[in-house]
């Protein structure tokens, strides 16, 4: 009745901007990422504890609809195990990461409150449930579930139950990829993804471009990391930061991500590129780029970055699996 997963991160090198359901989570165009270690997040859930549900993230208790999406999650795993009564839940999550390490815990928060949630309630392991399941919490935690390079398949159905994730090159596929993640800046974005990705989609003339483009780009992604090709992988992860950017710069009213500190250090990307550096940025609905490069460049990209103004740097290289670290 009680279970802990471990899950790491992920960075989208095409990104997911935009639902056409929102109850459900059910994004308009499919999206790729990278799953990013050595970040990690640990989620502990129990079955049968206490008089209520109790949730508790990062050393404190959750309300309002950060405590409603855990609830979400949890709700559903007890209506698929309905034979057996399952009894109030308690949650326990931390990330191993600070919130100043500019990438979102909740993708990997999701994932392993997902895997330990079913391994909790006595349901098999299976990727492709625990994927669904934590959707449920955040789009981009259904990419979390497995290592490497993982696609989310924006599916058809109106009820989501073909909208998951799916691992396409597990992490020791390309083992020399790294992700550096630099922050420029620690300012509280304004706006947070989820109402920045509607306003895109009810407002930005972009949009529907937005959707085709991205869905093209998926299937071109998936050729140029099967190829090991970090040219064209970096060129086409730039451009779709790009595009997604401009989709919310064209929104009413316009959404700006970028400060000055990330434009700096994106032309600073552009003129090493031009001196045969193979350093290429991407850029989620935050300040803070994150730099593609290879393991022969990881430290070059983290010295670009801190010349730029960089306050804390982070090399990640791929993840594996979010997996159960105990059986109670
Ligand atoms: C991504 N982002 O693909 C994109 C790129 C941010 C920019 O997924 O509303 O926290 O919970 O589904 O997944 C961040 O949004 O949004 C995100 P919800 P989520 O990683």
């Amino acid at each position: 009745m009680k279970a802990t997963a471990l899950a790491h991160p992920n960075l989208a090198l095409v990104k997911y901007w935009g639902k056409r359901d929102d109850a459900l989570i059910l994004p308009h165009q499919s999206s790729l990422s990278l799953t990013l270690s050595p970040l990690s997040v640990r989620t502990t859930v129990a079955f049968g504890e206490g008089n209520a549900d109790a949730v508790e993230l990062n050393g404190y208790v959750a309300k309002g609809s950060e405590r409603d999406r855990v609830l979400r999650v949890l709700d559903t795993v007890r209506a698929e195990a309905k034979e057996r009564s399952l009894g109030p839940a308690r949650m326990v999550s931390r990330g191993d990461f600070p919130a100043s390490a500019g990438l979102a815990s909740s993708a990997a928060g999701f994932a392993a409150l997902a895997v330990a949630a079913r391994a909790a309630a006595g349901l098999p392991a299976d990727p492709r449930a625990s994927s669904l399941l934590a959707r449920l919490g955040s789009g981009s935690a259904c990419r979390s579930v497995q290592g490497g390079l993982c696609e989310w398949m924006r599916g058809e159905r109106p009820d989501g139950s073909d909208s998951y994730a799916v691992q396409r090159f597990d992490e020791k596929h390309w083992p020399e990829l790294r992700m550096v993640v630099a922050i420029v800046s620690r300012d509280e974005k304004e706006v947070k993804s989820r109402d920045g990705m509607k306003n895109a989609v009810e407002t930005s003339p972009y949009y529907p471009a937005w959707v085709k483009d991205a869905e093209a780009e998926v299937v071109r992604a998936r050729d140029y990391i099967a190829r090991k090709d970090l040219q064209a992988l970096g060129d086409m992860c730039e451009r779709n930061a790009w595009r997604m950017h401009a989709t919310s710069l064209a929104a009413d009213p316009p959404l700006c991500y970028l400060m000055p500190g990330t434009l700096a250090l994106i032309h600073s990307l552009r003129e090493q590129r031009k001196k045969g550096v193979p350093v290429w940025f991407t850029l989620d609905a935050g300040p803070n780029p994150c730099i593609l490069t290879d393991a022969a460049h990881e430290v070059a990209a983290e010295a670009l970055a801190r010349a730029c103004g960089a306050t804390e740097v982070v090399r990640c290289v791929p993840g594996g699996d979010a997996r159960l670290l105990t059986e109670h």
